[in-house]
């Protein structure tokens, strides 16, 4: 059984990512002896062509698609990637008749919908490493690949590993790192999966489940170190948040210092789990900035978002990057439940207080089904169950709609470290490749100086 494994994720903003999930179950094919080659879109001159001649080269038996994204759940200028994948799955099956298996985060949030739309044979919900691997080995012992009656989602509770430990490292021998680094000015890599939070709108506990599962300092220090022989030096730990719990977080920090691992690094924080001790710590460690996913800086709207620390928190954290010369940014979600335009006034005001090197502002919040906000949306009637979520769907809370576009525009005006990217304003591609090109790394929002991006993308 040859497999063909594809990621069609040719998003370019905030940087091109490099696709972990699939180098994970690349790497879950080659321990199984089963042959499979890589085809990534990211950088592909011409798709079709890059497609049609993998497919001539290597007879796929089965592709297996990684769909991490649905659309880039900015308002108001969306952007939605099904009609891309549709494109490529269509091209696919002009060639091939290749059993067609989509999987990724994408899968997670929307997966009847998505298979039906894009008219794959198989979606795999959660983690692909060993479902995807007895997906392919039930279809190998069809003589007809037709046989296999689909199309249908697989969902292996066997699928979901206790011990991340016995992982192995992600396949990224097959990829163009070199380009990710240049472009996207980082590597990437996960030290636990899952999600504890209640977070109304949050789709992470979906994709990876609640219960929190760690991977030990010392299989981390491991694959930081085979990354650096690669020449990746600069990486983002993708985890929902790399401060909680903040004993893991320490001791992969040590485990760094402690090797003498030469890398740079950024990552997702909660403002309540920060201490001087740890930030000091990640310094030491080679962390260059934090993105808080702080939502709001109001109380009652931090209680509506379901967020688990207060605004002192905020503050707190935010002193302690300051005083500390960590950068450190907070990415807001301005129009849930119960905004009004004093709540976001007062949002705006702590922020602009507290002073952050930049802050990542989404107006209006993405809906996805299952997710606390869903039912609240319901309840209120902002949409029916029967609503088309392929669709980039909003709440936005009524009592704003009218006056947040007009209120950001003046606002941005004078805040050239605000990013509104749903309003394409101080984020701009041309100065993105510019930055990249003189091999600036890291997220580039440390480098959003006044006036440097210009105002518009
Ligand atoms: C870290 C992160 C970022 C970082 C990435 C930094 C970096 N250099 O890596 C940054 C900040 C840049 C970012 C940006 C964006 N992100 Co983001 N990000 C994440 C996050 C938290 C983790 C992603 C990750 O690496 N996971 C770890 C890997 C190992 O897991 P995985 O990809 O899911 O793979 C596993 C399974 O899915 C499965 N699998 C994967 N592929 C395949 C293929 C097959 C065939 C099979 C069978 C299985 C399979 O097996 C894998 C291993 O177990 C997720 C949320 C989440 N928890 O997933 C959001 C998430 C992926 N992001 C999302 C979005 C929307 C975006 C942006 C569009 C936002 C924006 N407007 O800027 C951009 C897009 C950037 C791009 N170029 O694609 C959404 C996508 C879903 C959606 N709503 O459409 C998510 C799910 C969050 C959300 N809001 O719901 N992101």
């Amino acid at each position: 059984m040859n497999v063909l494994l594809v990621s069609p994720n040719i998003e370019t903003l905030p940087d091109p990512v490099f696709p972990l999930g699939l180098a994970y179950v690349a790497a879950a094919l080659r321990n199984n002896n089963i042959p499979y080659r890589i085809l990534d879109l990211c950088f592909a001159e011409d798709y079709a062509a890059s497609i049609q001649s993998a497919i001539d080269d290597f007879h796929p038996d089965v592709i297996g698609l990684s769909l991490r994204n649905v659309d880039n759940v900015s308002y108001p200028n969306y952007v939605t990637y099904l009609p891309f994948y549709r494109q490529v799955i269509s091209v696919i099956r002009e060639k091939s008749n290749a059993a067609i298996v989509i999987g990724g985060s994408a899968v997670a949030l929307v997966p009847d919908l998505l298979l039906y739309h894009l008219d794959a044979d198989f979606g795999v919900i959660g983690e692909g490493e060993t479902t995807f691997v007895k997906l392919i080995k039930d279809l190998g012992e069809y003589e007809n690949m037709q046989d296999f009656t689909g199309p249908r989602i697989v969902r292996d509770a066997s699928g979901v590993f206790q011990d991340l430990d016995t992982v192995s490292f992600p396949e990224r021998s097959e990829f163009d790192n070199r380009a990710y680094l240049k472009w996207g000015g980082m590597g990437n890599i996960q030290t636990k999966r899952g999600c504890p939070f209640k977070c109304v709108y949050c789709t992470y506990p979906i994709i990876e489940g609640k219960r929190i599962r760690m991977r030990s300092p010392k299989h981390i220090g491991d694959e930081i170190e085979s990354m650096l022989q690669d020449g990746i030096d600069n990486l983002f730990f993708v985890d929902n948040l790399f401060n909680y719990p903040i004993d893991h977080a320490e001791a992969v920090c040590q485990e760094i210092i402690t090797r003498q691992l030469p890398v740079r690094w950024s990552c997702y924080a909660n403002p309540k789990f920060v201490t001087r001790q740890l930030i000091e710590l990640m310094l030491a460690a080679g962390c260059t900035s934090v993105e808080f996913g702080s939502d709001a800086a109001h109380e009652a709207m931090l209680g509506n978002l379901g967020k688990n620390f207060t605004v002192d928190d905020l503050r707190n954290a935010s002193a302690i990057c300051g005083e500390s010369g960590m950068s450190f940014c907070h990415s807001l979600l301005l129009g849930g439940p119960g905004e009004t335009m004093d709540t976001v006034r007062q949002t705006v005001a702590v922020i602009s207080d507290i002073s952050p090197t930049a802050v990542i502002c989404m107006i209006g919040i993405r809906v996805f089904p299952h997710t606390r906000l869903f039912h609240i949306a319901i309840e209120e009637r902002v949409f029916s169950p029967e609503e088309d979520f392929l669709k980039p769907v909003f709440y936005l809370s009524p009592a704003i709609e009218n006056e947040i576009l007009p209120f950001v525009e003046e606002f941005s005006k004078k805040n050239p470290t605000w990013i509104f990217p749903g309003m394409n304003i101080n984020m701009n591609p041309g100065h993105q490749r510019t930055l990249r090109r003189f091999g600036i790394k890291g997220p580039l929002w440390e480098h959003l100086k006044k006036g440097r991006f210009g105002r518009r993308g």
